[in-house]
């Protein structure tokens, strides 16, 4: 018989790490993939990566140069791990009992890959409501200052939304939302690969480009909602992601993807 291989650790937040996450806005989860699931992770992302990705080019945008949409249509252990594993009881936690995958996307900055990502929330980008959407970043790779690591502001989210206002052109070029913030207060998100870095969808956050000419910054960016999440941009329709916990008032929101 095939021995099973466990891919992730298990989470169960304190308290107290519950309260930090209120005051703070965020938290880093240490060894949340195992060797072998990070392994079978990049793996798999590399493959997808490869079939669709070229080289950095400056004068492609973020989106073509860095993002790679609905990668748990393409991993296997992606979809394992963001469907069944441990960041659901987190977000979870968090967030009460009834949760849904939101987005799943790779955020890859290649060595070489030397674009900075302005300060933003996420819930700036995509305005769901209620505002306790979650944000993942799984470390795929070591990062830290030398190679583009995530910055944000502790305590930042208790700003709220921030409206910014684009013009039809740039939502369907989906131009990049720079916020005003100030740079002293924030600090470097510097992660070993397996870990995961959670904050609020209103916590500011950026990155600076990838300067190592030898190390790539890999992240994998799952975001988790409430199951009757709305878009706020889109006459408040449901979100449709996932259902990964509990139950939905939204019979679109139980049917999607509840077969794959
Ligand atoms: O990948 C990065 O460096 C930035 C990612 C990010 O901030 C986001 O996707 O919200």
């Amino acid at each position: 018989m095939k021995k099973h291989v466990q891919y992730f650790n298990d989470v169960q937040l304190s308290k107290d790490e519950i309260a930090q996450f209120s005051k703070q806005g965020f938290f880093i989860l240490r060894n949340i993939l195992t060797t072998p699931g990070l392994q079978q992770i990049r793996e798999e992302c590399m493959q997808a990566w490869d079939a669709e990705k070229q080289a950095f080019d400056p004068s492609k945008s973020w989106l073509q140069n860095s993002l790679l949409v609905n990668i748990h249509h393409q991993s296997p252990a992606v979809r394992n791990y963001y469907f069944e594993g441990p960041l659901v009881e987190v977000a979870s936690q968090i967030i009460g009992p009834n949760i849904k995958g939101a987005t799943s996307q790779l955020t890859f900055k290649m060595r070489g890959n030397t674009k900075p990502f302005g300060w933003h929330q996420d819930n700036g980008y995509g305005e769901l409501d209620p505002y306790n959407a979650l944000t993942t970043l799984t470390a795929l790779d070591d990062t830290d200052r030398g190679n583009g690591c995530l910055w944000l502001i502790p305590g930042s989210h208790k700003q709220g939304q921030i409206k910014v206002h684009q013009t039809e052109t740039q939502k369907i070029n989906q131009s990049e939302i720079i916020v005003e913030a100030d740079d002293n207060l924030a600090i470097p998100m510097e992660m070993k690969a397996g870990d995961a870095l959670i904050f609020n969808c209103w916590m500011l956050h950026k990155s600076d480009g990838n300067y190592a000419t030898d190390r790539d910054r890999r992240i994998l960016f799952l975001r988790y909602a409430d199951a009757d999440a709305v878009e706020a941009y889109n006459s408040r329709k449901p979100r449709l992601g996932r259902l990964v916990k509990g139950v939905s008032i939204f019979e679109d929101v139980r049917k999607f993807e509840s077969d794959i």
